[in-house]
Parts: C-alpha cells; sequence; structure tokens
C-alpha cells in the first residue's frame, strides 16, 4: 500500500459558508484520506498573484488572483493511494458548469459557484503536488514524511 499526498484547499468562496466547509471536511474523512496537516489561512495578493503565475496570461487572471485573496482559506496535505487522481475525481471538472452536466455529484458541481469560484483546488500530479505542498506548508518535508512508517494524524 503506497500512500501519495496531495493538496487540496477549500477556497474563500466555501470557507464563507460554515455548513459547506463542514460537509467537505467530512467529504475527505468519509473518502479515506489521512488528513496529515490542515491549515487556515488568508492569502495577500502576491501569494494568488505567484501560486497562479502559470495562468497569467489568461483573461479570468485578475478576477481569480482577486478571489483567492479575497478570504480565508483552508488547505490540507492529504495521504492516501492515489491520493491526487481521487481528489481530483472527488472535486470534478474545474468549470462548475460542465460539472453540472457531466458530473453532478461531484464538489464543484454540488457547491461551486462560476468557473472561478470553483470551491475547491487539488493538486494536477504528484509533482505539483510536492511544489504546492511546499508553497502552502513550508515548514512540513515531503521526504521526511513519505519516510516515516507511520502517517502522524493531525486532524
Ligand atoms: P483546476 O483548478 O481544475 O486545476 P486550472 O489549473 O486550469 O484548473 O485553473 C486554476 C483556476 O483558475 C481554476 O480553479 C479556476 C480558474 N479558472 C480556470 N479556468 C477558468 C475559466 N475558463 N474561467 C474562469 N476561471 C477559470
Ligand atoms: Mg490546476
Amino acid at each position: 500500500r503506497v500512500l501519495q499526498l496531495t493538496l487540496a484547499v477549500i477556497k474563500p468562496d466555501a470557507v464563507a459558508h460554515p455548513l459547506i466547509l463542514e460537509a467537505l471536511h467530512q467529504k475527505i474523512l468519509e473518502n479515506n484520506f489521512i488528513i496529515v496537516r490542515k491549515k487556515d489561512l488568508i492569502w495577500r495578493r502576491s501569494d494568488s498573484e505567484r501560486f497562479y503565475a502559470e495562468h497569467n496570461e489568461r483573461f479570468f487572471y485578475q478576477r481569480l488572483v482577486e478571489f483567492m485573496s479575497s478570504g480565508p482559506m483552508r488547505a490540507y496535505i492529504l495521504a492516501r493511494e492515489d491520493a491526487v487522481s481521487h481528489w481530483r475525481e472527488l472535486m470534478g471538472p474545474t468549470k462548475v458548469f460542465r460539472a453540472l452536466y457531466t458530473s453532478p455529484r461531484t464538489i464543484r458541481a454540488q457547491y461551486g459557484l462560476t468557473d472561478t469560484r470553483n470551491t475547491t483546488h487539488g493538486s494536477d500530479s504528484s509533482e505539483s503536488a510536492e511544489r504546492e505542498i511546499a508553497f502552502f506548508f513550508p515548514e512540513f518535508s515531503v521526504q521526511h514524511w513519505l519516510e516515516m512508517d507511520e502517517p502522524c494524524f493531525r486532524a
């Protein structure tokens, strides 16, 4: 059984609603993820710009940057077999209206407001998970955690 780590983020639109935040936390637990770390935080605009730098030419960049630094977020380091793809599957497609048509039971279909205010983030590969975990949890060492026999639970 090989554990993989991923970074999951509950975005400001969902954190603003305590019941949605709680439902998403429950969903993480129900899907057999280990919560390795959990952190509530607010981004400065510059954090938002840096995290989404790859999109800086896209039409939605300003809107995205603005939104992601508009209020509190909750970040998780999650562990599971195939954590990256499993969390992406639970989230559903990026675009909320596509999610509604193709996968109505996903998080983005159920709670997303618009294509930008789409409730959650999830790393898209093991490599980006490592980079994004370092971005949100600079004090955390993936290497160290993976080498330990017993993962530590800190919900
Ligand atoms: P994902 O979050 O599914 O990995 P992404 O990396 O392509 O999607 O884009 C990052 C975020 O940017 C996404 O969660 C919401 C916003 N975004 C992406 N495409 C968009 C679009 N066509 N219109 C508005 N916002 C968009
Ligand atoms: Mg992405």
